[in-house]
């Protein structure tokens, strides 16, 4: 028998949703996440003001790429927008596309954006006690709509793998969008999707 990771367990902090041990930190500011916004001028606009605050952080505890583990990450998507749009995380596909995953709210509340390679549109409501499963083969946005931070923890197979580029390429069909002080999804212009 081929040795596995240990069994552990881990706390969150009751204050900030993070786990109290992890192994990989990630921040996310929004020069990450040039091109991913629909508003280019704005973003390039603060850029040059020297402005670039930080959009999410992930707190990660990952296993090695192998079938059969799971990997946990816990997301802090910081509350504002870019122009009109909430902040969001840049959302991907995973890489081995019969791969799914589950996001458990734990903070704040926003929308799961998720979305098929043929245009197919799911806006899902993560708030804090909710659960949201992502199938294979959807990518997946987070948005974060409250006043405060939206954490969630999100499970997946280990070896799932991100791909950024079709997003980047194509974008969501759906942007979610400050309308009226309400959070209004709209088509993307630009985007691919029904
Ligand atoms: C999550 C995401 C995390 C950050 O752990 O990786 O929320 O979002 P991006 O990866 O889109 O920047 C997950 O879905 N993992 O598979
Ligand atoms: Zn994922």
């Amino acid at each position: 028998m081929s040795k596995g990771p240990k069994p552990f367990q881990v706390d969150l902090d009751p204050k900030t949703g993070i786990p109290c041990r992890y192994k990989d930190k990630q921040v996310r500011r929004l020069s990450d996440l040039r091109g991913f916004f629909s508003d280019n001028d704005f973003v390039e606009g603060l850029l040059g003001r020297g402005k670039n605050p930080i959009i999410y952080e992930v707190y990660e505890i990952p296993q090695i790429p192998s079938e059969g583990l799971f990997s946990l990450a816990c997301t802090v998507l910081h509350p504002g927008k870019v122009g009109r749009e909430y902040y969001f995380t840049k959302g991907h596909f995973h890489a081995k596309e019969p791969t799914s995953e589950v996001y458990v709210g734990l903070k704040g509340n926003g929308i799961i954006l998720l979305q098929t390679r043929d245009g197919r549109v799911a806006p899902l409501p993560l708030k804090a006690g909710g659960v949201v499963y992502i199938p294979p083969r959807w990518a997946h946005r987070s948005i974060n709509t409250g006043k405060g931070k939206m954490v969630f923890l999100a499970i997946y197979p280990s070896d799932a793998g991100h791909d950024y580029e079709s997003i980047k390429r194509s974008g969501f069909a759906r942007l979610l969008v400050e309308r009226g002080s309400k959070p209004r999804l709209i088509k993307n212009p630009v985007g691919k999707g029904k």
